[in-house]
């Protein structure tokens, strides 16, 4: 068996790999069961959706989180390390419309390649607790959820403005609709108001944004994203009285500073006075109508050019008694605020672009130190052209305003809200069915607990547009639950963002028949702390991460969850991003297929010179960068996994090399050839550092202490670039040192290898472990606990002295790490005689290990 030792062969990943995925497999070594003596660790990373292929950015979200995964393993938790699939959604009706398959099979389809590739990385889940959104065990657990929400009066139905397609004949998600029009239509989108389900998440709003302080742990970036989507304002609400309309006109404002410079008042097109006004004026409804078109995102009417029409009613000024125009405009939303505005176009962005537009007064009343030239001023300053509040701060006179509405009794003070209900009905079929059922004599019914599931039927067509669950023959009729008479089903189902809500909770207790197990959640969510490390894209800083925390809260209320808050810490790692590389064609060729020459690209069978572009975000269209297929056949798992984590920082973006990968690849090789020249006659004894002779065998063993010191540090802070830099170190270290130098240096040069096998098993655990059974252990690497350092031996044997003379820098001494103050003073002073010589010494400064400051004048 010793014997078997060096005859190392070269590095073949793809044998090593394989095996060792087999093994921890078949002997579910990730596994992770409730165990209430264990301290519980619960490491997540975003449920990805299974569109049928892994990218690279799943690649390097998944491997951070497998590092820490593994680390805290080893560092004695019970670590809970789950996967699954975000698999309802719009796609798999394309691929079926499209490919005439089913979205089910489709989807399972997909689930099981992205499954493949996943093990094939090595990560460390446990696969026992996989769940699929789009499976009756999830979904009917997600319907008790959702009558839970419904008996709370948290889920409930109103009227909601949506996109529809006049063509199809159906409504449109927002990602459906293009440039304001249908993607398969092409014709322009009409807002149509219908019946829609919707989660009270406007309940939770100030509590969502208070909490967001006890999330110290959370990049702050995505904390005041999160806050803006929020979005409290506090302002005045008061009323116009209108000429030739019978009621008032409601505005709210956040300036009411600024009241004396509204020149205009603008309303939304959905307003009642703009209705009343189209039906009396063709021109009205028409620009009404054009409004309509440009469909309910929030994005395409900040994007659209202002725009509109002038009705023949004013307003009359509170204050000044003037008379404002009334636009119907399309920067007015109906949804925000009373969807009527003062405009201030002296002071607004958006009033000053549409007064400019439309040769509208704008009036200064606000001046302050910076004052731009010709265009809208939004800061502070003094009150001009303000009657008796003229000459008052601007933040005075907004209080002293909003007092004086409130004691005449014509307006109030109040607090807004930018966040809406969330709408959660979808006219899709491959989504949560809502459990509920129309009668109608008893009205909106919950489905009973006993008959969920309400399982989606799988004979559905895509041949005719809207939903399928619509128009199937049957699926919809059933007796009311109340009274037994005939009635119909809900058939929208629910928003794919519901299922990601509660997904990490489900984890706890993937198979319970209820949704949620009180003991398991207990255990790894207690209440003052959920999922320890979330991590993912920033692209989900605000729906997801919001929808989820309000879920927490809802669940919370309605008796499920102890807890407030789903994710105490959360990671969101950044981009992939790489050169593009174009032909004459403009066809995109992939970096694999370019040698370079210098700063030129050339295609390595063509020969042809390509063009270069600027890095930008990794995507499909433009090949610029390899699928992770195609390269973990070329390097295998662990070559690609160092790459990601050693070539930048998690939060940082992250640049596509071929020659990272490359680099990635030689230091596995070295590492290789360094564990083979372990011989079985090295000695494993561990030697203290009191026991070493010589300065190099104490360097050697000082190197290791610190490494080990260096990499539990940055392991802890997601510092995983100089954490496998540090290790890489420690490997140059050894691979120079000569074993026959002196008689400790072979168990130093076992315990150098050894370690940075230990240190580096988390970011590639498969080589690491080949050479730990290479080096001759029984117990496989994955489960031994994580090194500890010697203090002792991680600390310095000599330090850089600083010597200053009156604070100037005059040596740099090397003197040994435990040197007393006292001789660090006679030290320096005998470094710096030459200088101080003619001089009167006043003072001699000692910061402790560090510098000596001589006062001499
Ligand atoms: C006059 C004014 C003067 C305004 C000024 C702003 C600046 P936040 O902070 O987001 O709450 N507004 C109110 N309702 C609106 C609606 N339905 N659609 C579009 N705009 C609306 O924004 C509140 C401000 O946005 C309000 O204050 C109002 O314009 C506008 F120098 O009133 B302001
Ligand atoms: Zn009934």
């Amino acid at each position: 068996m010793l014997a078997a030792m060096n005859t190392q062969s070269a590095y073949d990943p793809q044998t090593i790999e394989p095996t060792f995925q087999q093994q921890w497999f078949a002997d579910n070594v990730f596994k992770s069961t409730t165990d209430a003596s264990k301290p519980k660790y619960y490491v997540l990373e975003m449920l990805p959706y299974p569109s049928g292929q892994l990218h690279m950015g799943h690649v390097r979200n998944y491997t951070l989180g497998d590092v820490l995964a593994r680390y805290k393993r080893a560092a004695g938790f019970n670590v809970i390390h789950p996967m699954g699939w975000d698999a309802f959604g719009l796609p798999a009706e394309n691929a079926a419309l499209k490919r005439k398959v089913h979205p089910q099979e489709w989807t399972l389809g997909n689930i099981a390649e992205m499954k493949k590739t996943m093990q094939r990385f090595g990560w460390s889940y446990d696969w026992d607790r996989e769940v699929a959104s789009c499976l009756p065990d999830y979904y009917g657990n997600q319907q008790k959820l959702f009558l839970a929400l419904f008996q709370q009066n948290l889920a409930y139905q109103k009227e909601s403005i949506v996109n529809w397609d006049p063509v199809e004949n159906t409504v449109l998600a927002n990602e459906q609709v293009v440039d304001g029009k249908g993607w398969r239509s092409g014709v322009p989108v009409e807002r149509r108001t219908m019946h829609q389900w919707h989660f009270k998440i406007t309940a939770y709003a100030q509590e969502l944004l208070d909490d967001l302080d006890n999330l110290p742990d959370w990049p702050h970036r995505v904390k005041v994203m999160q806050e803006n989507w929020i979005g409290r304002s506090e302002g005045l609400k008061f009323s116009f009285e209108v000429t030739g309309w019978d009621q008032k006109l409601e505005v709210y404002t956040t300036r009411p500073d600024t009241i004396y410079g509204a020149t205009f008042c603008a309303i939304a097109p959905e307003h009642p006075l703009a209705k009343m006004a189209a039906q009396e004026d063709a021109q009205a409804r028409s620009f009404v109508e054009s409004c309509q078109a440009l469909g309910t995102s929030e994005e395409a009417l900040e994007q659209a050019e202002k725009k509109g029409y002038p009705t023949k009613y004013t307003a009359k000024h509170p204050l000044t008694g003037a008379e404002l125009p009334i636009y119907i405009a399309n920067f007015v939303l109906m949804t925000y605020g009373t969807g009527a505005i003062m405009a201030v176009p002296a002071h607004d962005a958006r009033d000053h672009a549409f007064a400019t537009k439309y040769d509208l007064p704008i009036v200064t009343v606000i001046e302050g130190a910076e004052m731009p030239e010709n265009g809208p001023y939004a800061g502070a300053g003094v009150l001009v052209n303000s009657g008796e509040h003229t000459g008052l701060a601007n933040d005075q006179a907004k209080a002293q305003i909003i007092d004086l509405f409130e004691q005449k009794g014509i307006g109030e003070r109040t607090v807004n809200w930018r966040l809406r209900d969330w709408g959660l009905s979808r006219q899709r079929y491959w989504g949560c069915p809502i459990p509920i059922v129309h009668c109608s004599t008893c009205g909106t019914v919950p489905v009973p607990r006993e008959q969920l599931p309400v399982v989606l039927p799988t004979d559905v067509t895509f041949d005719q547009p809207g939903n399928p669950l619509d128009h199937h023959p049957t699926w919809k009729h059933t007796p009311c639950p109340t009274c037994g008479k005939e009635a119909v089903r809900e058939t929208d189902t629910m928003d794919t963002f519901v299922d990601s809500s509660w997904y990490f909770m489900r984890y706890c207790s993937p198979n319970a028949e209820v949704p949620l197990e009180q003991e398991d959640l207990d255990y790894w969510m207690p209440k003052n702390g959920g999922v320890d490390q979330y991590i993912g894209g920033i692209e989900h800083a605000v729906l997801h991460l919001l929808y989820a925390r309000f879920f927490t809260k809802a669940l919370r209320d309605a008796g499920y969850v102890q807890g407030s808050e789903p994710f105490q810490a959360l990671l969101c790692q950044g981009m992939l991003i790489g050169n593009s590389y174009q032909d004459s064609t403009g066809a995109y060729h992939y970096p694999s297929q370019v040698r370079f020459e210098g700063d030129k690209a050339f295609h390595k069978e063509t020969g042809e010179e390509l063009r270069i572009n600027p890095p930008e975000k990794i995507s499909k269209s433009k090949n610029n960068g390899d699928a992770p297929d195609s390269l973990v056949a070329r390097y295998g798992a662990d070559t690609l996994r160092l790459y990601m984590l050693f070539t930048a920082p998690p939060e940082r973006d992250l640049e596509w090399s071929e020659q990272a990968i490359e680099g990635a690849w030689r230091f596995m090789n070295r590492l290789w050839v360094l564990a083979g020249r372990v011989t079985p006659d090295m000695s494993r004894e561990t030697v203290s550092m009191d026991t070493l002779e010589t300065r190099s065998e104490r360097d050697v063993k000082r190197k290791i202490h610190q490494t080990i010191k260096k990499v539990t540090q940055d392991i802890e802070r997601f510092h995983y670039n100089t954490m496998v830099a540090a290790v890489m170190e420690l490997a140059n270290t050894m691979q120079a040192v000569d074993v026959a130098e002196t008689p400790h240096m072979p168990a130093l040069f076992y315990e150098g290898v050894a370690t940075c096998l230990r240190l580096l098993n988390p970011a590639v655990p498969h080589i690491t472990e080949a050479l730990w059974q290479q080096l001759q252990h029984d117990a496989p690497l994955h489960s031994m606990p994580w090194l500890s350092f010697d203090t002792a031996a991680a600390q310095d044997e000599e330090i850089t002295l600083v010597v200053q003379i009156n604070g100037k820098l005059k040596e740099k001494l090397i003197v040994p790490a435990d040197i007393s103050d006292d001789d660090a003073k006679a030290q320096a002073l005998s470094a710096v005689a030459e200088w101080v010589k003619d001089k009167e010494i006043k003072k001699c400064i000692v910061v402790p290990k560090r510098l000596v400051n001589v006062v001499a004048i």
